[in-house]
């Protein structure tokens, strides 16, 4: 294990309902839960101790607690109106709208981007924060730490049955990144008033595990000494990665297995022979509390997506949710444009068939204007070319993806991109190595900026449809076969990998003269890099609705 590195793991507490007591003004204290329909999807933890879950049904949760206040979330469809905001909690003719909790998010996220640049956006409500620099920074101007002296990690707990070692410099290096981790905390406490649990350890499965030990509105840490304790209760299905599909093979192939310690014990010879050399290895390494998945800087989304279930239908209901699909991913296109200055190319349709559970996919180019009847009108064209194969359907789900961005922002990009090229040479190696091409990452552009370099054309070249904006798993950028006026040519998918590589560089914040900051450090920091204030703009400027 790498127990140089300090990864945090920052998790919101019950979240949607935070977001919804700060929008409504109602006391934390209040029980308070969100409705979706019938259901629950988020219950805060007074309502927890009133004995709420969110399996109740809303009459179960009533019972429980009559002072539950619930509030529904946003949704969009078949109102007057039809605008996103009106609520109506009707499943047949409307559909949940994530807009506002979106917005919180990324408000969390504006915070969290002053403490360092390795910041990856785990699902809505987590983030995974690489600190290790500002470790490295804080201990190298603090002085001396080999007694632990004048750390305080009161503020945290440490992983049940361990003890942090003050001579260890592995757990001084996890006290310093507790530290920062409560800065982090407390400055999204007191901009945005969110509260969240934290884990901080030496990689990812770590600190993860760390951040649900003591919920909520805490953190923990988990030292390299917590981990034979900790694999030997830990159900090897809660590890990330492994509650799905491995999971299940698992069970299959090693029926009564129960703990990551258990699955330590599996000689190596069987698991290759059920899973194979690679995932074997890997799983090993997991069930030993090792792990060594970088954390993956992700702040402008690949693809934006407006996706629904219903019952089987056919043509006239999918009409109408293509309609109320096309309204809301009109809606996020238009704020993405306007926040990051970029255009979707592609417009991407996937539809379930209720027959045979089969998703089937079509895309084209995206209509020049984001108007819903323009986005409804394309999706209609793509869903008639496989609704042979889907009606009737059961899921839709339509999406922008392959951003550029537009002409006049490209120069600004260009010129960012020539600075930060530049400013990348100027620094000293280790440091450049630690922000490399590991991992099939975009390399750096060579200085100087003027021409494009042999390594940015060879990776434009090679790079695969999924980093041209189409997530895991949706089907490719060259389209349905045979569809030739729906195909994007060669020099549009080098060109969408080229913007995306550029927009990436962007969000990763290269260029601006060092990442990682002390708390208050952007506005200490240099000014923005041209081509910055659009994604500067979307992370300062929307409070929560
Ligand atoms: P979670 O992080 O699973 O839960 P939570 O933040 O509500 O509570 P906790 O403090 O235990 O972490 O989910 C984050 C948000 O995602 C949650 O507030 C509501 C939403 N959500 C759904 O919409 N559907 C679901 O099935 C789940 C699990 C969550």
């Amino acid at each position: 294990m790498d127990r140089w590195r300090v990864i945090l793991h920052l998790d919101l507490d019950a979240f949607y309902c935070q977001v919804e007591h700060k929008r409504l003004g109602i006391d934390r204290n209040v029980p308070l839960a969100v409705q979706q329909w019938a259901g629950l999807i988020a219950v805060n933890y007074p309502a927890r101790a009133n004995g709420v879950g969110r399996f109740c049904d809303i009459n179960e949760a009533k019972t429980a607690c009559p002072d539950l206040r619930l509030v529904h979330v946003e949704t969009i469809g078949n109102t007057k109106g039809g605008k996103v905001g009106a609520v109506e909690a009707n499943k047949g003719t409307s559909k949940a709208s994530l807009a506002r909790y979106r917005r919180a998010s990324f408000e969390v996220i504006n915070v969290m981007k002053r403490f360092s640049d390795k910041i990856e956006r785990a699902s809505i409500d987590e983030v995974y924060i690489d600190v290790t620099a500002l470790v490295d920074d804080r201990l190298r101007r603090s002085g001396d730490f080999s007694d632990g002296g004048g750390l305080e990690w009161s503020e945290s707990h440490v992983a049940e049955g361990a003890a942090l070692n003050p001579s260890s410099e592995h757990d001084i290096r996890l006290i310093m990144g507790a530290k920062v981790c409560k800065e982090i905390r407390d400055a999204i406490k007191a901009e945005t008033e969110y509260e969240m649990s934290a884990g901080i350890s030496h990689n990812k499965l770590l600190s993860k595990l760390a951040s649900a030990m003591n919920k909520p509105n805490k953190q923990t840490i988990v030292p390299t000494s917590a981990v034979p304790s900790l694999m030997s209760t830990l159900e090897y299905k809660q590890i990330n990665g492994l509650g799905g599909k491995l999971g299940d093979r698992l069970v299959q192939l090693f029926p009564g297995l129960k703990t990551a310690l258990d699955l330590q014990g599996v000689p190596r010879e069987d698991l290759v022979r059920g899973l194979g050399e690679k995932t074997a290895g890997w799983l090993q390494q997991l069930c030993r509390g090792d792990c060594d998945s970088d954390v993956k800087p992700n702040l402008l989304p690949k693809s934006l997506n407006a996706c629904k279930s219903f019952p089987a239908s056919e043509l006239g209901a999918v009409k109408k949710w293509l309609l109320i699909l096309a309204e809301e991913l009109s809606d996020r296109i238009l704020e993405d444009h306007e926040d990051f200055g970029r255009t979707p190319r592609l417009l991407v349709l996937h539809a379930r068939s209720s027959k045979t559970y089969e998703q089937h996919s079509s895309q084209g180019p995206m209509p020049a204007k984001w108007a819903k009847e323009r986005l409804f009108e394309h999706a209609m064209r793509l869903f008639e070319k496989i609704q042979g194969e889907c009606l009737p359907c059961s899921r839709l789900a339509l999406g922008a993806a392959g951003f550029v961005a537009e002409e006049r922002n490209m120069k600004k990009l260009e010129t960012f991109f020539s600075a930060a090229g530049e400013a990348e040479e100027a620094r000293p190696v280790g440091r450049r190595a630690a922000i490399g091409t590991a991992g099939g990452e975009a390399p750096s552009r060579e200085a100087g900026g003027g021409k494009r370099s042999r390594a940015l054309d060879a990776w434009v070249e090679r790079a695969a449809p999924a980093e041209a904006g189409l997530a895991e798993g949706e089907s490719t950028i060259e389209g349905a076969p045979g569809e030739a006026e729906w195909s994007v040519d060669r020099a549009t998918l080098q060109e969408i990998n080229r913007q995306r590589y550029l927009l990436d560089m962007i969000s990763r914040g290269k260029g601006t003269g060092g990442g990682v900051g002390a708390p208050g450090g952007a506005a200490k920091r240099k000014k923005p890099a041209v081509g910055q204030s659009s994604l500067s703009n979307f992370f300062t400027r929307r409070p929560a609705s």
